[in-house]
């Protein structure tokens, strides 16, 4: 069988390449050439522990192939980001636009899925577009909406052993898709109808964001009442049904801190917890940056000299180099803002060099700093000794001090 993958991301180009590993002949698509031409070298784009090596096998033996156009395939997948426009509303362009290319390559008994996080609606809505540019293929395609659910930096192991929610247009579109991902997946795949699938999708990253949104919420109220929040939250978990997630310097990275925006903007009344939640984890970044810049001036006025500040971490989560929708970058940019020509050291340890901040190696900028701001929870942090000597404002339980 061969297949088309439409988007070669962070999501697409591993599901491709596990695909090939499994004997299925793969064109993967990317309208960026730099892209297609990495790939075809056998030089992985993006960073994701182990994937090069099994990039370089299935390009090496002829399963996998980069184009910047697709081909004649047995199946399509839709593999390509779905960003928000104007006040957060999903923008589903690149699925449309990807949708189209594929077109006048779809025949009877093709399979067409989407993977992008979407809208509820989205496949219905491609279906009829599909239909309505080839009518001669209603009912004679598959059609089916299966979302990711791989946590990036183990998406080897995610990829094949997590469960899947394969939501067809109708039965029989989910039992081909089923066929398909059974080739690779060895979770169990759960059968439903397509805007169920697409609604799970964002319920689980709307849970995880509301979980988070209730520790970061904690946090603030513990720091007023002066209670150790690592603390209050490892009690309350000791309660059997009782499972607090940790707070931190807000919610990051492209899919928890944007999803849920999927489900309150075209249900605004509605969806009020999930649009708190949103609020809370957003706010806390603010919070952060408060408290640095409160923190700062204190110290201008004890000392009368300006402090030098460690700004420790810019990813959006520990051990990870990607800075997408990160609230440590955006913490660290605000505060540089508004710093008067304080001295501001920015580390992150998973990246060389950046282009817009100078990073300083994280032992030296913990040695020269009188306040220590710790953003993200990186593990070669968590070797840095107290030092009574120095602020140390620990947003992400570090120190648990
Ligand atoms: N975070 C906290 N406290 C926690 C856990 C996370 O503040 O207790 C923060 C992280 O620091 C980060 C953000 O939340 O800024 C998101 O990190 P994450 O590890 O929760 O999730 P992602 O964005 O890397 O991946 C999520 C996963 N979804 C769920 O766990 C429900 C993953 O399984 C999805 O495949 C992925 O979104 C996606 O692509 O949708």
């Amino acid at each position: 069988m061969k297949a088309c993958f439409m988007g070669l991301g962070y999501i697409g180009l591993p599901t491709a390449i596990i695909a090939a590993k499994h004997g299925v002949d793969i064109v993967g698509v990317d309208i960026n050439p730099q892209v297609v031409e990495m790939t075809n070298a056998g030089k992985l784009h993006i960073i994701e522990p182990g994937m090069e090596e099994m990039l370089q096998e299935v390009v090496k033996n002829g399963k996998l192939r980069a184009a910047t156009s697709p081909e004649t395939s047995d199946a399509y997948f839709m593999v390509v980001p779905t960003p928000f426009k104007g006040d957060h509303e999903p923008d589903i362009s690149y699925v449309e636009s990807a949708t189209r290319m594929v077109l006048p390559f779809l025949k009877e008994g093709d399979l067409y899925v989407i993977e992008s996080t979407s809208p509820v609606g989205t496949t219905d809505k491609m279906a009829e577009m599909i239909f309505s540019e080839r009518p001669e293929l209603k009912d004679k395609i598959y059609i089916a909406y299966c979302p990711e659910r791989v946590l990036p930096g183990n998406v080897i192991y995610e990829l094949v052993h997590n469960d899947r929610v394969i939501g067809g247009r109708n039965e029989a579109s989910t039992k081909k898709a089923q066929d398909f991902y059974g080739q690779f997946v060895q979770g169990t795949l759960h059968p439903t109808n397509c805007k169920t699938a697409e609604m799970c999708k964002l319920t689980e990253n709307s849970c995880r964001d509301s979980q988070i949104a209730f520790a970061n919420e904690l946090s603030i109220i513990c720091d007023k009442v002066g209670i150790n929040v690592w603390e209050l939250i490892n009690l309350a978990n000791k309660h059997p049904r009782v499972n607090i997630l940790q707070p931190g310097c807000g919610v990051g990275g492209h899919c928890i801190a944007v999803d849920p925006y999927f489900i309150s903007s075209e249900f605004p009344k509605e969806a009020r917890m999930i649009a708190m939640a949103r609020e809370v984890n957003n706010y806390k970044a603010d919070w952060c940056a408060e408290k640095v810049q409160n923190a700062m001036l204190r110290f201008e006025l004890e000392n009368k000299r300006k402090p030098v500040v460690a700004m420790m971490g810019l990813a959006f989560k520990p051990n990870i180099d990607d800075l997408r929708e990160s609230p440590a970058k955006y913490i660290v940019t605000k505060v540089m803002q508004s710093c008067n020509n304080a001295s501001i050291l920015v580390v992150e340890p998973n990246i060389q060099e950046h282009k817009v901040f100078k990073l300083t190696n994280y032992k030296e900028a913990y040695e020269k700093a009188d306040i220590v701001v710790f953003l993200t929870g990186h593990t070669p942090f968590k070797e840095l000794e107290w030092r009574a000597d120095k602020v140390i404002l620990d947003f992400c339980g570090i120190m648990k001090k």
